[in-house]
Formats: structure tokens, C-alpha cells, sequence
């Protein structure tokens, strides 16, 4: 009741305007209608929709410049970084440029030693080209070539990054040529008289063409490697992954030397991961890397306790045969390899085996380190079973090098102790030598109470492992002592060794009586770590690079995980 009371009070109620219209249907069904056409007037009018559509299109827009700003901040920072990474290269080239052309060397002395030694190359390279261009090695006195390692150009190959280095450009250029159109590996020679050892024209063919792409980043180099290195594969095919030292090229046939007795060469079947594993690394190809790999994890798995491998070892086996144990001649570059496999593969704990055998050797090599009177030389004996003897070859001045550059993976006691045995070493090597009335050493020494050291074999064949070492010593210690020793050394080569068609070595270190052969390691290794000794040491880094027995430097890369697996 109170509700019809409260409603009647109204002037105008809705009571009374819903009485009305349903007394008269016909007003009532023109506000319907009005009602209608409003609201379909709002929903329809192509102009409020219009407006609608602007407002939320030019949301859009805004939201699209936002986004398109921020697309054009991405970009400009990833060009940025683009370009930051274009000027970091070119800085560091400008830097090697300078560096190479010694404008940072304030030392006036060692530019000029650095231009006697390139020339020195010149007067090696000119001769070969002119008398045994594209042959293995030069005959001098002859003025003729000589196809020592079958005919693949040694001599040529192995100077590629010397000539690249010391920027003898037009002379790299020719090689180059040479290489692309007229290196031919498929040689169909007889096996007895062209069989070729794998380890040298591995470090030297194999390492060279690798070194020179590294460097001048031309695929033809490359391209070779992979040729040839595909024709040795089959000396891997042993029942212990051991490989055979000789392969014929053309027909892939594989077997070892008879004076060997069958078995293969410690260094030859040992020293060619560097060379292997930088191909696979460039090639993606991992077939390369996994053979040379699985003959070190063959060898571990029998590794004496003192790191001390015999010189033949049987390849159906992967045992070792009784025999000599030397960092010398056939023993060498294994243990240089164990060290520099692990610097090229950074080190990483894939790589980690390599430098424990190569420690666990150290420890063996310690225990051949014995010292001459009455001047206290420290020399490395040779050992067969128990037997040591007291003979140390030149080839074997390889090792202060190596101790210097692996004491830098000791402890700080450790590392000391190592770099002060390569300085020890290295005097002895220097004094191989300053002992001669030539000044260049023989090929080996022997050692007797009272006498210090005498030359055993009486030849100079322009080998560079003593100057290797000084040119580490350098690098490490920082001392300038290491560069006028090699300076002395260069000087005697000049004296004795120079003669008007090339560089000779000589029969006799005491007569200075010369022979008739330019070996290819005196341009690729001896006048290159010359020349490195008396550049600064940013100039090809350490950090950056690593030489192999033939002295080719091999770019390190990132190794990718497990590469090898
Ligand atoms: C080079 O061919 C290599 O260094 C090899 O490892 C042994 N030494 C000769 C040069 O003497």
C-alpha cells in the first residue's frame, strides 16, 4: 500500500507514463522505435565508427613507431657491434702491420739483424727458384733440384710462411701459382724408390699448406691439404691405429722401413696431431683428427712411469720394441707434440691427457739430465733398458724451447725449476756451437769426465733447433743475451754456409768442407726463427699461435667439445 501511496505523491511517475502508454499502444510504439533508430544510430553511423576505428588505428600506429624505434635500436646496436668487432680487426692487423715492419721495435740493432736475416731468405729462395724451382731441394753446388720426398715441391711449400711472414709478397705470390696450378699428389711413382715418410711430409707439406691458409686465408692452401692428407689416411689402417711410416701417394700402399724391422718410428707415427687436428678444425671434417687422436689413447694406455717411450714401437701391437729412448733423432717431436696439442686445443679438459703425458715425461726427462766436467754443461743422455749413454744430439736442442713454453702450466716453484733447466740446456746447445773452429755444431756430442763435450758426427746440415730454443728463451725470459747468441749463430751460417746458388751445410764442422744440399727446414725453420728472434714478440704471439716441428705456425681456434669423439 505505502508503495501505490508513495507513487501517486510523484508529479510525473512512471506508474502514470506506463498507464498511458498501455491505454494508447500507438505513442507507445513510437518511443520503441525512436529507441531503436538511436541506438542503431550510434552503432551504425559510418562516421562515429570511423572515428572509433581512427582512435584505436592510431593506437596501433603508436605502438608500431614504439616497436619500430626499438627494431632500429637493436639494429644500430648490432651494427655498432659490427662495426666495433670490424675495428678491432683492423686495429690488430694495423698492429701486426706495424709490428712487422718494425716501427715498434725501438731496438735499431735487431731491425737490422731482422733485414740481414730476410735477405738471407731472398738470396736461399731466389737461388731455389732459379735452380730447382718446384723440386724438393736445391743443389747448390750443382745448381740443380733434387726430388727427395718424391716431388712435391718441399722446398717450395715449406717457405710459403716464411715469405708470407717476412713480406716477400711478389715471391709468395709465384709460390702460390705454383701450388694452385702445378702440385700434383697424385703421383703414380714406384713405390720402392718414391715412397714418401708421412712425418715429413706431414709437418712439412701438410703444416705448410695449413700455415700459409692460416695466414693468408686462401682456400687453394686448404684444398691441397686435404688432398694430401686424404692419400695418407690409409697408413692409419693398423691393427693398433699405430700408422705405417711409408705410403706410397698413388696407390695408398702402406708399410714400414726394413731397418726397422718392421716396426714404426716413434716421431714418425707421433707427431702428426697438430697438423691433423688444425685440418679437421678448418675442414669440419673430423676424420682427420680421430685417427691421429686414437694413437695417443692407444699409446696411454701402456705409458711408462716415466713418460719415456722406445723409438719403435709395433704397429700391430702398439707395443713398444726394445730399443733406444732419446729426445733426439726418432724420439723428438712425440713429446713436442704431447706439449703443443694441448696449447692448440686451449688447454681444455679434453685435451688434459696430453699434457699429463707430456708431465709425466718431463719427470723422465729430469732423470737423463746429468752435467759435464769440468765446466758443469747439462746435457740429456740417451738410454737404452738401464743403459744410459752420454750422447745428446743437436736435434734434441729442440727441448729447452719446449720446457720454456710448458713450464707456463706449472705452479709457480715448478715453472721456475723448468725455465732454469731450458736456460741450462740451452748454454750447452749454444756451446754445441761456439765449441767448433767453424762455430756451427755437428750433429751430435759426446760427453767424458774431464773433457766436457767432443763432436760425434762431424757434419752441419742448417739445422734450427738450437735457434728455436733461443728464440723461446727470448720470448719467455725477455733477456737479449738469447738474441745476440743467435745472432752469432746467423753469422756463422753467412761465414761458412752462404755460397753464391744457396746455403750448403758442411761435411766436416772442424774443415768448414761444405756439401751440396739446401735442406727445406733451413728456410722454413732456421731463417724464420732468425728472423722471429729479432721481431718483437707481439709478432705472431705465442698466445695466438703454435708451431709445429717445422716451425709453421698454426692459428689456435676454440676446440669445439669433443671434436675428437
Ligand atoms: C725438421 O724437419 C723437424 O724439425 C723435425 O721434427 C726434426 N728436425 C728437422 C730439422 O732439423
Amino acid at each position: 500500500m505505502g508503495r501505490i501511496s508513495s507513487s501517486s505523491s510523484l508529479p510525473f511517475s512512471w506508474w502514470s507514463a506506463w498507464r498511458y502508454y498501455l491505454k494508447s499502444p500507438k505513442p507507445f510504439a513510437l518511443v520503441i522505435l525512436s529507441f531503436l533508430n538511436f541506438t542503431f544510430l550510434i552503432v551504425c553511423d559510418p562516421q562515429i565508427l570511423a572515428t572509433a576505428q581512427q582512435v584505436e588505428a592510431s593506437k596501433l600506429y603508436e605502438h608500431l613507431t614504439h616497436l619500430q624505434n626499438e627494431v632500429e635500436t637493436l639494429k644500430l646496436h648490432e651494427q655498432l657491434t659490427h662495426f666495433q668487432n670490424e675495428v678491432e680487426d683492423v686495429r690488430s692487423h694495423a698492429k701486426d702491420w706495424v709490428v712487422s715492419v718494425g716501427m715498434e721495435d725501438d731496438d735499431n740493432v735487431n731491425v737490422q739483424r731482422r733485414n740481414e736475416v730476410k735477405d738471407a731468405m731472398l738470396h736461399a729462395w731466389t737461388s731455389y727458384e732459379r735452380f730447382a724451382w718446384g723440386q724438393d731441394e736445391l743443389q747448390p753446388q750443382t745448381r740443380n733440384g733434387m726430388n727427395t720426398f718424391g716431388g712435391l715441391g718441399a722446398t717450395l711449400i715449406d717457405s710459403l710462411d716464411t715469405l708470407y711472414i717476412m713480406g716477400l709478397d711478389e715471391q709468395f705470390q709465384r709460390a702460390r701459382e705454383w701450388v694452385a696450378n702445378s702440385l700434383n699428389f697424385n703421383k703414380d711413382y714406384e713405390a720402392s724408390v718414391f715412397e714418401t715418410t708421412i712425418s715429413s711430409v706431414d709437418s712439412r707439406v701438410i703444416g705448410g699448406l695449413i700455415s700459409a691458409y692460416d695466414l693468408s686465408g686462401d682456400e687453394i692452401f686448404l684444398e691441397k691439404a686435404r688432398d694430401i692428407a686424404d692419400r695418407l689416411l690409409p697408413a692409419w689402417d693398423t691393427p693398433s691405429g699405430i700408422p705405417y711410416n711409408l705410403i706410397n701417394l698413388a696407390n695408398g700402399n702402406a708399410h714400414n722401413h726394413m731397418w726397422t724391422g718392421g716396426n714404426s718410428i716413434l716421431a714418425d707415427a707421433a707427431s702428426e696431431q697438430l697438423e691433423f687436428i688444425a685440418l679437421s678444425q678448418r675442414t669440419n671434417d673430423f676424420k682427420y683428427q680421430q685417427k691421429v687422436e686414437n694413437v695417443i689413447m692407444e699409446l696411454n694406455r701402456t705409458f711408462p712411469a716415466d713418460g719415456l717411450l722406445p723409438i719403435y714401437i709395433n704397429p700391430h701391437t702398439g707395443i713398444s720394441s726394445y730399443s733406444r729412448v732419446t729426445f733426439g733423432a726418432m724420439g723428438d717431436s712425440f713429446y713436442e707434440y704431447l706439449l703443443k696439442v694441448w696449447i692448440l686445443g686451449n688447454k681444455t679438459d679434453d685435451v688434459k691427457h696430453y699434457r699429463e703425458m707430456w708431465e709425466t715425461s718431463m719427470k723422465g726427462l729430469q732423470s737423463l739430465v746429468r752435467r759435464t766436467t769440468p765446466s758443469s754443461f747439462a746435457y740429456i743422455c740417451e738410454k737404452t733398458g738401464n743403459a744410459l749413454s752420454n750422447k745428446m744430439d743437436e736435434l734434441a736442442c729442440f727441448a729447452p724451447g719446449m720446457l720454456a713454453l710448458g713450464s707456463l702450466g706449472y705452479g709457480n716453484g715448478e715453472a721456475k725449476k723448468f725455465l732454469s733447466l731450458a736456460e741450462e740446456l740451452a748454454w750447452t746447445c749454444y756451446n754445441f756451437y761456439q765449441s767448433t773452429p767453424t762455430k756451427l755444431a755437428g750433429e751430435n756430442y759426446f760427453f767424458h769426465d774431464g773433457q766436457d763435450m767432443t763432436v760425434g758426427t762431424s757434419w752441419n746440415i742448417l739445422r734450427p733447433e738450437t735457434i728455436e730454443s733461443l728464440f723461446y728463451l727470448w720470448r719467455f725470459t725477455g733477456n737479449k743475451t738469447y738474441r745476440d747468441w743467435g745472432w752469432n749463430i746467423f753469422q756463422a751460417f753467412e761465414k761458412n754456409s752462404r755460397i753464391e746458388t744457396g746455403y750448403v751445410g758442411l761435411y766436416d764442422v772442424s774443415t768448414g768442407d761444405r756439401d751440396n744440399l739446401m735442406q727445406s727446414f733451413f728456410l722454413a725453420e732456421t731463417l724464420k726463427y732468425l728472423y722471429l728472434l729479432f721481431s718483437p714478440p707481439s709478432f705472431l704471439s705465442l698466445d695466438k699461435w703454435v708451431f709445429n716441428t717445422e716451425a709453421h705456425p698454426l692459428r689456435i681456434v676454440t676446440r669445439q667439445l669433443n671434436e675428437g669423439s
